[in-house]
């Protein structure tokens, strides 16, 4: 087949998960063309039957504003004409689906067929898409697919009820390469970090409000005196200011450490213990998948499509959002009980590579691709 992606090619699960399929595509024998505004992050090298397509903007003096989702239809309408397409999967409903939906409109009076599929991945559907401004667009553009996935059973119902669509969503999980995730030791950060045997709580996002980083933070006010910790935050955005300035009002500045946008995630992950995830939302939590594949159970909140991810008192703990001492309370209990640690530990790995694999993922997106294209 070839296979268009659009995707934020940068930071972001949607972006990691849409170039980690187009990795696995390309390695099954099938042509896959990136469109995007730069250069996909997780392209990491060369592959062979992998390409790239450049969105190019205007600076035309008039367009105070980016008219990126008309140039993106513009380099869609291209790819999909010259490389002959079969399939254009865009990831991230806007404006991506709205442009594909343009591309395609366009390209019916050249009696093209490309079939175009949606993956909703989150804000997409439960924040931003739900401004009015942004609504009627994508429920439209949804509606017009040909095929549409969600990362999980819970953003599909949100995108049925938020949107009153009755549409055949198709419900396909994100997934990891548990080869590049897996358990293992890094004890010289680990004795870099926390120096005197301290215990090591990990949150990796990006900084954005909803995911709650200063939870976390007070999560290690709570539990440090009960048990050592140092927690270690990766990632940057807007929030990081704040969270900083808590750690510095909390008087955490040597038990809390901010890492900014770091390569290596697996690395990190073999130096910690623990993954806190205090969300307000999150429809699947890949950055927690990471962790269980690594062996490191998850302390969360209760919200999105992370129940369908993260076993309650199996893999990890699941709490109200916005309860810290329930969390702190977590994370004492796992941390103070060595057995019950190395067992939810091992649980978290073995849901991570049973369940979530990209062995067992890949071919859902391969078969849906089949059927979408034999309609
Ligand atoms: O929806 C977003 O906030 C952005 C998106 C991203 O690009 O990071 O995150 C969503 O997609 C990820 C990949 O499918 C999911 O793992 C995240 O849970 C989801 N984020 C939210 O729902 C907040």
């Amino acid at each position: 087949m070839k296979i268009g992606i659009t995707c934020y090619p940068t930071y972001g699960g949607s972006g990691v998960v849409a170039t980690e399929l187009g990795k696995e595509l390309a390695m099954l024998g099938h042509q896959v063309h990136f469109i995007s505004y730069a250069f996909p992050h997780r392209l990491t090298h060369f592959y062979e039957n992998i390409f790239y397509h450049e969105v190019e903007m205007s600076n035309y003096p008039l367009f105070e504003h980016s008219l990126y989702s008309l140039a993106l239809t513009s380099k869609m309408l291209e790819v999909i004409e010259y490389e002959k397409l079969d399939i254009l999967h865009v990831h991230y409903a806007i404006p991506h689906a709205i442009s594909a939906y343009f591309a395609k409109q366009i390209l019916k009076k050249s009696s093209s067929d490309i079939k175009l599929i949606t993956t909703l991945h989150g804000t997409d559907i439960t924040l931003v898409g739900l401004e009015p401004s942004f609504l009627p667009l994508v429920k439209f553009s949804i509606e017009e697919s040909d095929g549409v996935t969600a990362v999980s059973r819970y953003l599909k119902e949100k995108t049925l009820t938020n949107y009153d669509i009755c549409k055949d969503i198709n419900v396909i999980y994100n997934f990891i390469d548990t080869d590049l995730f897996k358990p293992g030791t890094n004890e010289t950060f680990r004795n870099h970090i926390a120096p005197n045997g301290e215990r090591v709580l990990v949150h990796t996002s990006n900084f954005r409000v909803v995911k709650r980083v200063s939870d976390a933070i007070r999560v290690v006010k709570e539990v440090k005196d009960v048990v050592p910790v140092k927690l270690i935050l990766i990632g940057d955005g807007p929030d990081r200011s704040e969270c900083e300035r808590l750690t510095r009002e909390l008087d955490l500045t040597n038990d809390v450490k901010f890492l900014g946008k770091q390569d290596g995630l697996t690395e990190l992950l073999n130096a910690s213990d623990l993954f806190l995830m205090p969300s307000q939302s999150e429809s699947f939590g890949l950055s927690a998948l990471e962790a269980m594949a690594c062996g490191v159970p998850v302390v969360s909140s209760s919200v999105g499509g992370l129940p369908e991810l993260i076993r309650h008192n199996e893999t990890g703990y699941i709490a109200e959002i916005g309860d810290v001492s329930r969390m702190a309370k977590y994370t004492i209990d796992l941390l103070m009980n060595e057995r019950k640690y190395k067992v939810f530990s091992a649980n978290s790995r073995t849901r991570a590579h049973k369940k979530f694999n990209k062995e067992i993922i890949i071919p859902k997106y391969v078969k849906y691709y089949e059927e979408i294209i034999g309609k």
